[in-house]
């Protein structure tokens, strides 16, 4: 474990580095670790490294961004976390019902803890709750939603959270925010560019133009159907016919009316982040 981590510290930024000793530091006052992970990405999008790290700890999964995800396919993801000890959720942090569910499974979750300290009559103090995740995957949401008033900064890029913040909730419960982790897949690139295309890798590592592939691929064998219809695509999913039906009904145009591939490539690009084309699962179902 050592060793691997080690090895990748050429590849992480200076700050992920700096996180990940944070985390393991601050671990070791924590009661429960609430990960966050993306639902169009539930495997890719969670940090194998964490996992490792908090194998003893209370563990809360919440699938982020459910407005965003194919609800067809998330239960047996759903179901192979359960397997593994965690506690799921499936939420829009946007949504007041869902961050309520949160903050509830904390509590609940946390009880044993609490019950453990009362039985010792000690004082039973707030629990510790630490929230984890890769970039983007709304950790500085769910803080500003439990906290109800913006704390820590949003955005809907990669690594927006630099420093850690310790938050008081109420008096159950203390948040630490920690800055995003991303675990590098070297040897998948795959895996690298769909975390890409869910915003949680920064852009300049990926040329656009395999970006733009690997978002036409996805949507083309899994999605084919809301594509076409999206972009109001006649005839076959070739390449050519993708780019020159999305320029032309778009009017993404150069100088001389032909269609201009970058700008294609920027609309494309966008909407799948935004999540505007479809919902969807890109990593699959086989375990
Ligand atoms: N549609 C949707 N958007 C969400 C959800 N949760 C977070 N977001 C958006 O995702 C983007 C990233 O959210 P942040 O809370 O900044 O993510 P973070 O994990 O703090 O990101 P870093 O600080 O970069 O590590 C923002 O644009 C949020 O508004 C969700 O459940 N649904
Ligand atoms: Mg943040």
């Amino acid at each position: 474990m050592a060793n691997t981590i080690k090895n990748t510290q050429n590849w992480f930024p200076g700050h992920m580095v700096k996180a990940l000793r944070e985390i393991k530091e601050r671990l070791k006052i924590v009661d429960i670790v609430v990960e966050l992970i993306d639902s169009r990405l539930p495997i890719s999008s969670k940090n194998p490294f964490l996992s490792q790290l908090i194998e003893n700890k209370i563990k809360i999964l919440v699938f982020t961004k459910k407005d965003l995800t194919d609800l067809n396919k998330i239960s047996y993801f759903e179901t192979y976390y359960k397997n593994q000890g965690y506690k799921t959720l499936i939420c829009d942090l946007n949504n007041p019902q869902d961050i309520k569910k949160i903050s509830s499974l904390i509590v609940e979750s946390g009880q044993p803890i609490r019950d453990k300290l009362k039985a010792k009559g000690m004082k039973i103090r707030p629990l510790r709750v630490m929230i984890v995740g890769i970039p983007n995957v709304g950790k500085s949401t769910l803080i500003n939603r439990l906290v109800n008033k913006k704390v820590s900064k949003v955005q809907n890029r990669p690594g927006q959270t630099v420093s850690q913040q310790f938050v008081r909730i109420n008096d159950k419960f203390d948040l630490i925010d920690t800055p995003g982790i991303l675990m590098p897949h070297y040897e998948d690139r795959e895996t690298m560019l769909h975390i890409s295309l869910i915003n949680s890798l920064k852009q300049d590592i990926i040329s656009k133009d395999d970006l733009f592939l690997e978002a036409i691929k996805v949507l083309t064998e899994k999605y084919p159907d809301e594509f076409r219809n999206f972009y109001s695509i006649v005839g076959d999913l070739s390449y050519e016919n993708i780019v020159s039906s999305i320029g032309n009904r778009r009017k993404l145009f150069e100088k001389e009316n032909n269609v201009s591939l970058e700008k294609v490539q920027d609309v494309l690009l966008k909407e799948f982040r935004d999540g505007t084309i479809c919902k969807m699962v890109i990593d699959d179902a086989r375990l």
